[in-house]
């Protein structure tokens, strides 16, 4: 297997790709879909177009749509859900699909949709996508962070590392044989000095200052925690986890 790290969607190559894609949005998307999905979820479907987003739901029974948007950190107007995971309560979503829309997380998971296996993973179900991945063997895997429009984000980064750092232990890999490019290697650097104090690391980041200014405290102590979902949110069929 060979690892392959993107800060962000623009930066993955555009004549390749991959075995398996797993895009990273640790605040708070593919945080928000684990949760959904963990909690009894029928689906997650995801829409870099709000219009769109309303128009596709709007086919679907009311009882069984809950729709999410989220630009800016905050929740978009007429929408039941913005982006907090600690909304998605198995009452309120079991057996319901999520629509959603959100700034960046699901932009990367759009960039991504096209390769054979894709995956949503965060720090709340690293262990799970790394169960799978130890499983399937896949050749390249590429894992791509959200980032905030276009630029690097630590959270992404060290979720990453979390990642590729179970994998190298679990493997005895020599480093330089599993890390594709050198993000690996620097992700995993970042999850070693900072995997015991992440919400830490959260306080250090734009986007996780940005969530502090909107109240959003507990959401960030959440999604720092680590292993605690056995999800593996895959993709089924085009945008539709
Ligand atoms: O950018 C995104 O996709 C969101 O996850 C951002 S937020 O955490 O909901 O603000």
């Amino acid at each position: 297997m060979k690892i392959f790290v993107y800060h962000t969607p623009e930066l993955t190559p555009t004549d390749e790709a991959p075995e398996c894609a797993i895009a990273v949005d640790v605040l708070r998307a593919t945080s928000t879909m684990a949760t959904v999905l963990a909690a009894g979820g029928e689906a997650v479907q995801v829409f870099s177009n709000l219009d769109l987003l309303m128009e596709v739901s709007e086919k679907w029974p009311p009882e069984k749509r809950l729709r999410a948007g989220e630009r800016g950190g905050g929740k978009v107007a007429g929408f039941e859900l913005g982006n907090s995971p600690l909304d998605c309560t198995a009452e309120l979503v079991e057996g319901r699909r999520l629509f959603i829309s959100t700034t960046n997380g699901t932009r990367a998971l759009q960039r991504i949709q096209d390769a054979p296996i894709v995956l949503a993973a965060a720090l709340i179900n690293r262990a799970a996508v790394v169960e799978f991945l130890l499983e399937k063997q896949p050749e390249t895997v590429w894992i791509v962070g959200s980032g905030w429009e276009g630029s690097f984000s630590l959270e992404d980064t060290v979720c990453a590392g979390a990642i590729a750092h179970s994998i190298w232990q679990q493997t005895n890999s020599p480093l330089e044989e599993l890390a594709g490019n050198d993000e690996v290697t620097s992700a995993i650097a970042l999850y070693s000095q900072w995997q015991n104090d992440l919400l830490g690391l959260f306080h250090q980041a734009s986007h996780g200052q940005r969530l502090l200014r909107l109240q959003c405290l507990e959401d960030l102590k959440y999604c720092s925690q680590t292993d605690i979902l056995d999800v593996l949110p895959i993709q089924h069929e085009p945008g539709v986890l």
